[in-house]
């Protein structure tokens, strides 16, 4: 790491995460030191184009989805068919890959002139705020995927457990609720991440597009073609009529998409576990329950946002 980087790391507020890891504050949003680093050589070096299509998200917001989503809506754009479709053979973070966790954790200037797709889908965990530092005013489209946080939390629950290759143990989970409620949490606080996009599709429509799990799950047509209107490319009435937004839909489906092999292989089996909504009613305590409820109550008041 670059002296220059390292000094300005070890200047920064500090504190622990749930297990214990040492995590670093940069420009309001906490960072482990890897992602961190990542995220400055991607200020400083990522040089973007027009047409670049960005995916936002909290963890466990449903960031597989909508990369899958994005994959398949493009794919379709440019005449690809559902047979041999790219999904069947590349995991949905293999093809839409993270800034601060894939590309720039490998290198400080990766080389994007070879991307595999175009338009360049990419994605990130940042706040908006940050990665727009870079953009300047390239008309880049960014989507954010928003998700009920009590859901948020049991998924990572069970992602730290599956990572850790152990059983979920409530400890962890309290420790968890405890970080969350103290805003003192990987990529949060979870409301200063939120909020940064809704503010910013309330500013800027046209280049951000605020999308919540649980609405693509109660109207998941309606949902589809809203992405793809703002993505550029529309369903045509003669699409709506052949079933294209419902083949797309059942493409990207929990169901199929965790059928495929590719997503059986390594650690990318790690993304699909229940994919519903409200789980966290089997797995939080009513004390658990309240004392989000009030933070996120807080924290959201005013904003015009509902969860
Ligand atoms: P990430 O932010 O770490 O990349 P992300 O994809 O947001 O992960 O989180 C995984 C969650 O999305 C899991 O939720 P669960 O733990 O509550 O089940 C996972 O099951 C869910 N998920 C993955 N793919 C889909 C899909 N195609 N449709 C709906 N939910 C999905």
């Amino acid at each position: 790491m670059e002296q220059k980087i390292r000094s300005l790391i070890s200047s920064l507020p500090s504190d622990a995460d749930f297990q214990g890891a040492k995590i670093y504050n940069y420009q309001g949003c906490w960072y482990r030191n890897f992602a961190l680093q990542a995220v400055i050589d991607f200020q400083r070096n990522f040089k973007p184009t027009d047409t670049d299509i960005i995916l936002a998200s909290y963890p466990k917001s449903g960031t597989t989805w909508a990369k899958a989503l994005t994959v398949a809506l493009l794919e379709r754009s440019v005449g690809g068919s559902c047979n041999n479709h790219p999904l069947a053979s590349g995991s949905p973070h293999m093809l839409v890959p993270f800034f601060e966790l894939d590309l720039y954790r490998k290198s400080p200037e990766p080389d994007l002139t070879k991307f595999p797709s175009s338009p360049r889908v990419f994605s990130t965990h940042m706040p908006l705020h940050t990665l727009r530092q870079p953009l300047m005013n390239a008309p880049c489209k960014i989507v954010y995927m928003c998700r009920n946080v009590k859901d948020v939390l049991v998924s990572r629950w069970h992602f730290y457990a599956k990572m850790a290759k152990k059983e979920v143990e409530r400890s962890d989970l309290e420790s968890m609720v405890e970080s969350f409620c103290r805003g003192v949490h990987y990529f949060g606080p979870f409301w200063d991440s939120v909020l940064s996009y809704w503010r910013g599709s309330l500013e800027d429509p046209e280049h951000v597009l605020f999308m919540k799990y649980e609405d693509l799950k109660a109207e998941p047509c309606a949902q589809v073609m809203r992405l793809a209107e703002f993505l550029g490319c529309p369903f045509s009435q003669e699409e709506k009529r052949g079933g294209s937004v419902e083949k797309i839909l059942e493409l990207c489906s929990f169901g199929n998409l965790s059928s495929f092999d590719v997503n059986h292989t390594g650690t990318h089996n790690i993304f699909f576990r229940k994919g519903e909504v409200d789980d966290w009613k089997n797995h939080l305590t009513t004390e658990m329950q309240k004392k989000i409820d009030m933070v996120i109550q807080e924290k959201f008041q005013g904003s015009g946002l509902e969860f």
